[in-house]
C-alpha cells in the first residue's frame, strides 16, 4: 500500500523570524522587499498579516497600503523586514535532516516542502502517529509549526497538507480523496495556474467535479496533454513515486584568516578545528561514514590548490581525519607544493564519498 505524507512549514520565512524575534511574535508580519523602495514584493505574511489581505507575490506597496488601512481601522501595527535567506536556508537544512532521521526516502521541493514515503508503514494510522511526532520534533527542536498531509499519492497528501493549516494533520484513505476533492477550486489541483483557471472558468468550468463531467477526450480537446492529466487528477489518481533525493556531495568548511599566515601551528590547531566542525556535521546532514578527505589552500596570491585522499573503506573516525588532513596539508607548508613559502590565505577542509 502505498502511503506518501507532505509535509509543509507554515508561513515559513515569517515563522522563523518570529521566533528568532519574540517581541514580534503574534504582530502581523511581513516579509518582503523594503516598502519605502517601492519596488519588488512580499515573500511570505504571517497570518496575522495575511487576515489584512497580504500574501505571497503581492507587490510590497500594496502590502504597505493594507497594513496601513488596518493601522487606520485601529487594528496592530504591520511590521515589514527583508529577508534573512541564509537563516532560512540553514533552518531549512535543519528541518530536513530530522525528517530523514525518522523516513528513509525523503524528497525535498523548495525550501519548506517535503514528500515523504511513509509506504514502510503498515497503516494510515501508524503513519499518521509517525507524522505527529514528526510535527512535535520540529515544534520541540525549532518552535516551528508545520502541516501534514497523508494520502495514497503525491497529489493527495499536498492537497492535504493544505486542508488545515496551520498546525494541520490531515489523513485521506484511499477511497476519500475523489470526494474530498470534488468541492475544491480546481486552483487547489497542483500546477493549474492563473492562467488555467481563467481559461476554464470562461468553459464554466470552476470546481474540480465541475471537470469530472468531461471525457478526457473533451479535456485534451480543451487543454492537449495536460488535460489528460487533469482528468486523472481530478479523480484523485496520482504518482506515488518520489524522486531520489537530491544529497549533498559534501561537507565542508573552510576559513579566511584575518591576515595571510605561515605560522604552522597556528594553521594546525584551524585545521584541527575544521575536521572537528565536519566531523560534527556529518550525522547532522544524516550521513555516518565518508572516504574522501580534501584540504583547499589558497595562497597570498589567490592561487587555489586542493589535494585529496580517499581511504580504501569508509570511515567515521577522527583520528583517521586528523592524520589524512595532516598529510594533505603538509606539502603546502614546504617545497613540494610552495617552494616559493607563500603566506595562506584561507584553508578548507572537505568530506566526500559520504554514506548514511
Ligand atoms: P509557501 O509554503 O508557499 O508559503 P508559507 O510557508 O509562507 O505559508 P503557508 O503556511 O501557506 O505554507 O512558501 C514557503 C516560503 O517560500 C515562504 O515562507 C516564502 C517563500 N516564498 C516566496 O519568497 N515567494 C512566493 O511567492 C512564495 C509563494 C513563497
Ligand atoms: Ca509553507
Amino acid at each position: 500500500m502505498n502511503i506518501i505524507g507532505h509535509l509543509d512549514m507554515d508561513a515559513f520565512y515569517a515563522a522563523v523570524e518570529e521566533r528568532d524575534h519574540p517581541e514580534w511574535r503574534g504582530v502581523p508580519l511581513v516579509v518582503g522587499a523594503d516598502p519605502q523602495e517601492g519596488r519588488g514584493v512580499v515573500a511570505t505574511a504571517n497570518y496575522a498579516a495575511r487576515r489584512y489581505g497580504i500574501h505571497s507575490a503581492m507587490p510590497i506597496t500594496r502590502a504597505w497600503a493594507l497594513a496601513e488601512a488596518a493601522r487606520r481601522r485601529g487594528e496592530p501595527e504591520t511590521v515589514f523586514i527583508t529577508p534573512n535567506f541564509r537563516r532560512y536556508a540553514e533552518i531549512s537544512r535543519r528541518i530536513m535532516a530530522l525528517i530523514r532521521g525518522q523516513v528513509p526516502l525523503v524528497q525535498e521541493v523548495g525550501i519548506d516542502e517535503a514528500y515523504l514515503d511513509l509506504s514502510f508503514c503498515p497503516s494510515f494510522g501508524r503513519a499518521r502517529e509517525l507524522c505527529q511526532t514528526i510535527k512535535e520534533e520540529i515544534k520541540a527542536r525549532e518552535g516551528l509549526t508545520a502541516s501534514v498531509g497523508l494520502g495514497s499519492n503525491k497529489l493527495v497528501a499536498k492537497i492535504a497538507s493544505d486542508f488545515q493549516k496551520p498546525d494541520g494533520l490531515t489523513v485521506v484513505r484511499p477511497g476519500e480523496a475523489e470526494d474530498l476533492l470534488a468541492p475544491l477550486p480546481i486552483r487547489k489541483i497542483p500546477g493549474v495556474g492563473p492562467k488555467t483557471e481563467e481559461f476554464l472558468a470562461r468553459r464554466g468550468i470552476r470546481t474540480v467535479a465541475d471537470i469530472k463531467r468531461f471525457s478526457p477526450e473533451d479535456l485534451e480537446g480543451l487543454l492537449g496533454k495536460w488535460g489528460l492529466a487533469l482528468y486523472d487528477k481530478a479523480r484523485g489518481r496520482g504518482s506515488a513515486t518520489l524522486r531520489a533525493a537530491r544529497e549533498p556531495k559534501s561537507i565542508g568548511e573552510q576559513e579566511t584568516f584575518a591576515a595571510d599566515t605561515g605560522d604552522l601551528e597556528f594553521l594546525f590547531e584551524r585545521l584541527w578545528a575544521m575536521c572537528r566542525g565536519v566531523l560534527a556535521s556529518l550525522p547532522k546532514e544524516g550521513f555516518r561514514t565518508f572516504r574522501t578527505v580534501v584540504v583547499t589552500v589558497r595562497f597570498a596570491d589567490f592561487k587555489t590548490h586542493t589535494r585529496s585522499h580517499t581511504l580504501p573503506q569508509p570511515v567515521n573516525s577522527w583520528r583517521v581525519l586528523q592524520f589524512e588532513a595532516m598529510k594533505l596539508l603538509m606539502p603546502f607548508l614546504d617545497r613540494r607544493e610552495n617552494p616559493q613559502r607563500k603566506l595562506i590565505r584561507l584553508l578548507g577542509v572537505r568530506l566526500e564519498k559520504l554514506g548514511r
